[in-house]
């Protein structure tokens, strides 16, 4: 039996599942391809009740400042429009998926699908009353993202099967998601998630 059903005020956020943060992309993160199959399966979840499927993406120009030759952290990546910057074609985006492009002007850095976009707007015009998130990187654009979630007033549940992290240091992934439970996210296992329990005759 499921023990999270969803029902109309759920949505599904999906972060910036781009090939530049899979293996072999510019900030490719290890291991980043397992979670596709996972959201594949949340996304047939979501779309099966016509619920909101929000995809963010990081949209960098070639000058942005988190980049390493304007005294940033990274490596380019994400560069509007690049191949690195396009979601991984084996995500089964359905045709209306929301996008939410973010970070794409060259001053302003933003982890959080929150940040600079209309997302929280984009949600409450839809009457969104609690988000499931997933993605990468557990411990830069998901943690930011389910931080602003719970200051903006949504109900988070975080998947952490289908999200994985960056760990530039061991034990980061591990950590964001206690932080998140700290700020009130809630956990859940895929295989708990569903629509209406079936009732066994
Ligand atoms: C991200 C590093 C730089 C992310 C974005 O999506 O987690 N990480 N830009
Ligand atoms: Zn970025």
């Amino acid at each position: 039996m499921s023990a999270i059903h969803l029902e109309q005020g759920d949505a599904l956020l999906i972060i910036d599942l781009q090939y530049d943060f899979l293996p072999g992309g510019a900030l490719g993160v290890a291991n980043g391809h397992e979670v596709i199959a996972p959201i594949n399966h949340l996304i047939d979840l979501f779309q099966a009740q016509g619920l909101p499927i929000v995809a963010s993406r990081d949209w960098h120009p070639q000058d942005h400042c988190s980049f390493a030759a304007q005294g940033g952290p990274w490596p380019p990546h994400c560069l509007a429009g690049s191949p690195g910057a396009a979601f991984a074609a084996e995500l089964a985006l359905p045709d209306d998926a929301i996008v939410v492009s973010k970070a794409d002007t060259a001053a302003v850095d933003a982890y959080s699908a929150f940040g600079g976009t209309d997302l929280s707007a984009q949600l409450r015009a839809r009457e969104v009353i609690r988000v499931t998130v997933c993605g990468l990187a557990t411990d830069y654009c998901v943690l930011n993202t389910v931080t602003d979630a719970l200051e903006e007033g949504f109900d988070t549940l975080i998947v952490p099967e289908a999200m994985r992290a960056v760990d530039v240091q061991p034990g980061d992934g591990t950590r964001a998601i206690d932080r998140m439970v700290a700020r009130g996210a809630m956990p859940v296992r895929l295989g708990e998630i569903g629509m209406m329990a079936l009732s066994v005759a």
